[in-house]
Parts: structure tokens; sequence; C-alpha cells
């Protein structure tokens, strides 16, 4: 397989004036004609007229009108051309039923549905299918269902068929066309400007009474983007459509964006709180990406966090508008340093901007999305609001209608402060995750920080040149009375100290408020003074990392020394346990403990080997003991946080939930799952039903409640997802590879359906204990699995595989056995490209 490097980039040598597409759908036999007109590109140096296409049985092609032989092979086109401009037209057959990829055109529960980003509209039709080819498309779809939908806006319809025209210029990537026997949620929304535009949620049958809050999430967006970055929309209808098929979350289609539906379709009774806010974020997400994608868009795919790592930036920041500013970057950081650092720190690490790829699906990654926000976020604390604010105004005026790359980005940003951004910008180009050590010295009133960083090398970057850090600090005084107000400290070279002066005593420092840098701090610190920061620090985010920090240091001295629960975190819990000041979602944060990966992290960078089963059994120990020193005031808590009336998704019910579950959680350590049994059974929202359940499942009491919850809700697919799910998380880990294993067994499995596989295969590679278990069978069930997926679905498959990425963290007898695994799978014949990738850098 092909390495594609950025460095290789020239422009297509012909620009697209305009395209038609006519679609006659057949299950097996689509035909697809297409009709664009091309003109030679004068940025281009070449005339090589190559289309792409994949899968594809041409009929015929012509150019002008005349008949033409073109020369195919397995990637595409090429065909003599005249000079000048040219009409180009063809027509295709492809078969949309057999198209389990999910990837193109392809089927889901009978309805026709796309998906084409990052390169699937190649296996529609020929095409220049790369970013930087922008077009007006109009579509024509014929066929005999009710609701035929494509990008822009309706042009003409009658029966059995629909025309579709988008005015504004679009890669390939964002085409899009839904047909099916599908329901509407209609809604309007009032632009700005005063522009009327039609809304809908497009669902199955059945589905119509899950689509209300989608909407809500819809019109929030649509009002947040006008109101904080000036954006407003920009056809007459935006179309949302469910479905049940999808490789990933959702798709940002011009004017149509396609949805997982677990990304869209909530219901109380069969939503989670955390489902509801993950919709709201990610309808937020796909909606932005209009301006941050759509109309400015990526050069090529090598810019990809140009778009993501924007849009993931301003979905984070509608989320914090909407709900709680501090609880979604406590929550953001947990997932950041689950995913993107486990990531960086291991075989698969690459630069926020890649610089090389074999397949571009691979790289949909932790790192493009949620690094790539980060490095907005510094870039936003560097400059300040006021001057954000200008460089984007400026972006959006500048680019619109181009394909971009993060140089045009970071120029916005030097013209608008004057700043040399060469070092910052080493964020996108450099990979790893930076280790900022702090050293601290106090002596007659000054008090000096240095600071020092170092990055550790990663594949095929072996030396890392410093990059500017921006450290949110603050000083505090030892009555925990803040001496120093939050402060930006610029920290650009390898070493830098930072000095002040005229202070009383000796300062406590809190650094990184905020997590103001995606970096590892270290420090040497002790547990008085983390129980002094969680009791006193004034930032939210420090506070709660300060229990973190409490949490691991105990987790820590428990796994190596063996030693007993720390009294001084429990005495600090139960105080956050009673902080009646404290929000209950905070307080739940803060009970949390650190994931077991992310403890193995920790203690293989310290160069010890983790037991996973250790581990594992530390923290049931930990939990154990802070039931036992809450046992008074959990009750206490649980029944306060009870939420009266009807439900509702908003982040203060939700918040008190959350905390009620986490009491609940604890005291079921004692009471052998009363509390939980009770809990389900009046139960009346998914959100207090599912999570008395998992808490009867660890504790082995659940059986019933198990079958009544299959039975209750075996017609919903959505719910069936989390009771497969929910099965193997909440199993011991000696039984969740076995309990994997039957469940894909089960009549209800299919491993075609991504979400199904990921909620049975998924569950157990994030099952720390379970899928690391010395019998080895997890490695093995999941290899198993992937191996029966690769040829269904590569893209599912292949990112799967990242399960396997920390391998050399653990022993040689789990090395060997991953190895094996993974080595099984490469052995197959005609593995995807996506899989081989993927697996190839794992071992490397
Ligand atoms: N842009 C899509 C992701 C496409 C993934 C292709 N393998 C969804 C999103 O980030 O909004
Ligand atoms: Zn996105």
């Amino acid at each position: 397989p092909q390495t594609i490097f950025l460095k290789d980039y020239t422009p297509f040598d012909y620009i697209v004036q305009d395209v038609h597409l006519t679609f006659k759908l057949a299950p097996r036999a689509t035909r697809v004609i297409s009709r664009i007109r091309f003109a030679p590109n004068p940025d281009a140096s070449d005339t090589t007229f190559f289309l792409h296409g994949e899968q594809l049985d041409l009929k015929w092609a012509k150019i002008n009108g005349a008949d033409i032989a073109p020369s195919i092979t397995p990637e595409g086109l090429t065909a003599e051309v005249p000079e000048g401009a040219f009409t180009f037209e063809c027509e295709v057959e492809i078969s949309p039923e057999t198209n389990t990829a999910l990837e193109g055109l392809y089927m889901s529960g009978g309805m026709y549905c796309t998906q084409c980003e990052a390169e699937g509209f190649r296996k529609i039709t020929y095409y220049p299918d790369r970013p930087d080819v922008m077009s007006t498309f109009t579509v024509r779809v014929e066929g005999p269902h009710p609701v035929l939908l494509s990008n822009g806006n309706p042009a003409t319809s009658g029966e059995h068929f629909a025309e579709w025209h988008d005015p504004w210029p679009k890669p390939a990537y964002l085409f899009a066309l839904v047909a099916g026997d599908l329901i509407a949620h209609p809604d309007r929304f009032t632009t700005m400007s005063g522009k009327d535009v039609e809304l809908n949620i497009y669902v199955r049958k059945g589905d119509e009474n899950k689509c209300a809050f989608g909407m809500e999430a819809l019109k929030k967006s649509m009002t947040w983007d006008e109101k904080v970055y000036g954006r407003e929309y920009d056809l007459d209808i935006f179309n949302i459509v469910a479905v049940d098929d999808f490789n990933m979350g959702a798709m940002e289609n011009k004017g149509l964006n396609v949805f997982n539906s677990s990304c869209v379709l909530a219901s109380p009774e069969t939503s989670t709180d955390a489902n509801f806010e993950r919709i709201e974020a990610i309808i937020a997400h796909e909606y932005f990406h209009n301006w941050t994608g759509n109309r400015i868009t990526c050069r090529d795919w090598f810019q990809l966090c140009l778009k993501e790592g924007l849009t993931v930036y301003r979905d984070s920041q509608f989320t914090s508008d909407m709900r709680s500013a501090s609880v979604k970057r406590i929550s953001d950081v947990i997932d950041l340093r689950g995913r993107q650092f486990a990531e960086d720190g291991g075989p698969l690490a690459h630069p926020v901007r890649p610089d090389r790829f074999v397949e571009i699906n691979n790289f949909y990654t932790a790192t493009v999305y949620e690094k790539g926000a980060e490095v907005i976020g510094m870039l936003k604390t560097l400059v300040g609001d006021a001057d954000y604010a200008k460089a984007l105004d400026l972006y959006f005026e500048r680019h619109d209608g181009d394909a971009a790359t993060i140089e045009d980005w970071l120029q916005v940003f030097e013209e608008v402060t004057g700043r040399n951004l060469k070092r910052f910008k080493r964020w996108y180009t450099s990979a790893g995750t930076p280790q900022l050590s702090v050293k601290e010295s106090f002596k007659n009133g000054r008090y000096k920080l240095t600071f020092r960083q170092e990055t550790p090398p990663t594949p095929g970057q072996p030396q890392k040149k410093p990059r500017v850090i921006p450290i949110a600090l603050g000083l505090l005084d030892e009555s925990g009375a803040e001496v120093l107000p939050t402060q930006i400290l610029e920290m650009d070279k390898r070493q830098k100290s930072f000095k002040w002066k005229g202070l009383a005593s000796k300062p406590v420092p809190s650094i990184l408020r905020g997590f103001s840098a995606p970096v590892i701090l270290k420090r040497d610190t002790d547990d008085v003074e983390r129980a002094f920061l969680l009791a006193h620090d004034t930032d939210p985010f420090n506070r709660w990392e300060a229990g973190r920090e409490l949490a691991k240091s105990t987790l820590l001295n428990m796994i190596e020394n063996g030693a007993p629960p720390n009294a001084g975190y429990l005495d600090g819990m139960l105080a956050v346990l009673r902080d009646d000041t404290l929000d209950p979602a905070t307080r739940a944060l803060m009970l949390g403990l650190p994931s077991q990966s992310e403890l193995t992290q920790t203690l293989s960078d310290k160069g010890v080997v983790p037991d996973p089963q250790a581990i594992y059994e530390a923290v049931q120990t930990l939990k154990l003991a802070m039931a036992q020193h809450m046992q008074d005031t959990l009750p206490r808590v649980y029944a306060q946080c009870q939420v009266e009336g009807p439900y509702s998704p908003d982040a203060e019910p939700a918040g008190k939930r959350e905390l009620a579950i986490a009491a609940l959680g604890l005291g079921s350590r004692l009471d052998g799952g009363k509390a939980a049994k009770e809990q389900f059974a009046r139960a009346d929202n998914m959100t207090l039903q599912i999570s008395a359940l998992a808490i009867l499942l660890r504790q082995k009491v659940g059986d019933a409640e198990l079958s009544g919850f299959y039975e209750q809700w075996k017609h919903d697919r959505l719910v069936m997802d989390k009771w497969f799910g929910l099965q193997v998380s909440a199993a011991a880990p000696e039984d969740a590879a076995e309990i994997a294993d039957k469940l894909t067994q089960h009549p209800d499995f299919d491993h075609k359906n991504p979400n199904r596989f990921r909620a049975t295969l998924g569950a157990l590679a994030a099952h720390h204990a379970g899928f690391h278990h010395i019998s080895g069978r997890g490695y093995t069930l999941l290899a198993d699995w992937l191996i029966t997926l690769d040829p269904i679905n590569p893209q599912t498959t292949a990112r799967m595989c990242a399960a396997f990425q920390t391998w050399k963290r653990y022993d040689l007898k789990r090395q060997e056995m991953i190895l094996a695994e993974v080595d099984r799978i490469l052995a197959q014949p005609n593995l995807s490209r996506d899989t081989s990738e993927m697996l190839t850098r794992i071992r490397s």
C-alpha cells in the first residue's frame, strides 16, 4: 500500500465548474449518471485527466457528447481530453445493498444513505474525489420512496423523483443522498437577518417521539453560532436523518446531516443523561461544521484538524455555555487523558497535523480532534478573547469558499496580533505529550518557579523542539486565600523561570488552571499540599485535579506497596461529599477515580510493569473503604439528590442524579444492592434504570433485573445496545471475555451493525482488567471478531485495533499474547488497507 505525503501536495489539474448527477435507485443496480464541466486549472502545472473511482461498473463515458473509451484501473479512470473546457459524462452501476463497508452509497434498514468523507464519493461515481476540488451540485434522485433527499435547496419534485440544487461550492466528501420511507419531525428557524429556514429530523416509523430534543438542540446551536461567532445559516432548509448502520457518530454533509441514530434519537425512557448531553453536543458539532468545514474546508486531508479541531473547540464552548463550564472542562480532560494521551504515548502517536498516511480514515483520531481542539484553546488563551474574535472574523472573511490550510489559519492570528507563531505551530507538527516539570524556591519574600519541558520521542520524531505552553497560574497563601489571581505564563523555551516578590510567606502554587495546556505536569509535591488544594483552590478544575492526584497517589501506594487506603484521601472525599456549596455534578466528578488504564500509563511511565488484576483489586478495595468511611453520609446525599417532577435532561437535575448514582454505587458495596433494587423497580427514566442495573450486575445480584430489562426493551435497538454493553462492562475481570463471547452468539447480536459490534466488543476492549486478563481470552476473542469483520467493514475493524496499542506497557507474557493475535490478524489474506496500516503501526 502506498503512503501519501503532505509534502507531495499538488493542485488538481482541472477545476470543476458544475456537477449534475442523476440517481436511478435500485438495491443492487443503482445507476448514477453524471455530467461534469471541467476547465483547465490555471494554477496547475500539468494536464493529466484522472478521476477517482472504485468498485464502479462503467456503462459508458462521453466527452463533449462523443463516446470515449477511458482506461480503467481499480483506483480510477484516465482519458484523453481536449484542450480548454469540456463536458464529461458517464453512467455507472453500483450495488448499495451489498455495500457492507458503509462507505459510499449503501442501505440501512431499507433506506438508502451515503457516507462520503473522507474518500467515499469515488465509490459512487468517477470524480476528482479530493477536498480542494469544489463545485456546485444539482442532483436528481429517482425512486419509489416517499422521501428523496440531497444537499442544498429543493428544486422540483414529482411522483418518484426529486431534484436538489446546492448553490454553495463544495467538495465531494460533503455530498449526501437519502431515500426511504421516513417520517419528518418538522420545525422552523428564523435567522438573524430574518431568513426563514425549514428544519427536519427524518427518522424511521416508530422513532417520531424521539426527535424533539434533537430539534431543540439544533435551534440552540443555530442561535449560539449567530451570537458567539456571527455565523448565519445559508440555505432554505436544514435536514438531519437518523441511520441505524453508521461507522461513526454523524456527518456534516451540506444541508443534509446524516446521524448515527444513537447520536440523535432521545427520550427520557430510553436515553441516559449522558446520552442527552452527547446528542446535544454532536448536533451542535455537525451544525457548526457548516462554517468550519463546509464554507471553509480543507485543502487536503492532512489539514483535517483545521475543521475538526476548531469544530470540537466550538462545540465544547457551546456545551460550556449551555451547561456547566467547569464540569465540561473536567469531563473533557478525563476523556483527553484516557484516549489522546494513550495515543500520544504509544506506537500510534502522530502530530495534530500528520504528514503522512496510508488510509486517511485511520486519522480521525483523538489527536486530530481533541488535541486539535486543545491547540485552539491554547491559542485563544495566549492571544486573549478579543483578538481570538478578531482573528476568527478575519478567517471567515478571507477564506470563505476556500479549501484552506493550517498555515492560512495561523496567518490570520499572526496578522491580528502581530505575534510570530512559528514556535506555537510545533503543536501542529510535532507528536507526543510534553512533560512539564516544575521546581520552586522561596527566599526573603521572593518566589521562583522554574519550568522545564521535555517531550519523549514518538514514531519518526526522535528529537523534539520546545513548544509554547500557556501555563495558567494562581498562588494561594497558607490560609487558602488567593494572593495572585490567575495569570498566564508563556513557557516558550526548554527551561524558563518566573519570579514574584514581596510575598509574606511561601505560597502554594495552583499550576495549569483549567488545564491550560495538554501536558503532563510533573511536580514534587505531597498529599498534604494536594489535600490543601482540594480544600481551597479557587479554580474548580484544579480543585478537582488535586482530588484526582490524591486518589492516584493513594491507589499507586496501594498497588505498589500494598498500603491501606490513605486516610487523608478518605477524609477529603467525605468533606467533598458533604460540601453543599459544591454543585452535585462537580461532587460526583470528584468522587470518581482515575481509570484503570490511566493508572497503567502512570505506572509504566515510572518504569513499573502494571498488573491489571492488581490495579482492579486496588480500585475495588478503595471503593469499599470509601463506602465504609462515608457510610452515614451516603444515604443522606442519596435522599437529597432525588429529583422530583417530570424528567428533564438539563444540567442541574442531571447533576443531582449523577451524585445520587455515585452515592448509590458506593452504598451498594455495603447493602448488598438493596437500595439499587429499589431504584431499579421505581425508575421511570433510563438514567436511573440502567445505573441501578449496572450496580446490581457488578454486585452479581441482578439476574432477574437483567432479564426484566431485556423483556421490556427487546424491541428498541438503541436500548439493546446498552443491554449488550453493560453485561460486559459490569463483569468481573475473569468473566468479561466469556460473557462477551456468549453475547456474540445471542440472536440479537449482529456484527454488521457497528453500534452492536462496538457495544459488545468495544465494551470488552474498554474493560481494562477483563480485556487484559491473564488467560488471554479477551485478546483472542477480539482478534477473532476483527478477522470476521475486516472483509465486511474495514473502517470499524481498523478503529477497534487501537485496543492493542498499549501492548508495550505490559509484562512479557501479555506482550507475547497480544502480538500473537496482532500477527494472526496481519496474516489474513486480503486484509484491508485500513486494518493492515493500523496493526503495522501498532507493531512497530
Ligand atoms: N466529519 C465526520 C467524520 C468523518 C469520518 C470519516 N471516516 C464527522 C465529524 O467529525 O463531524
Ligand atoms: Zn467534525
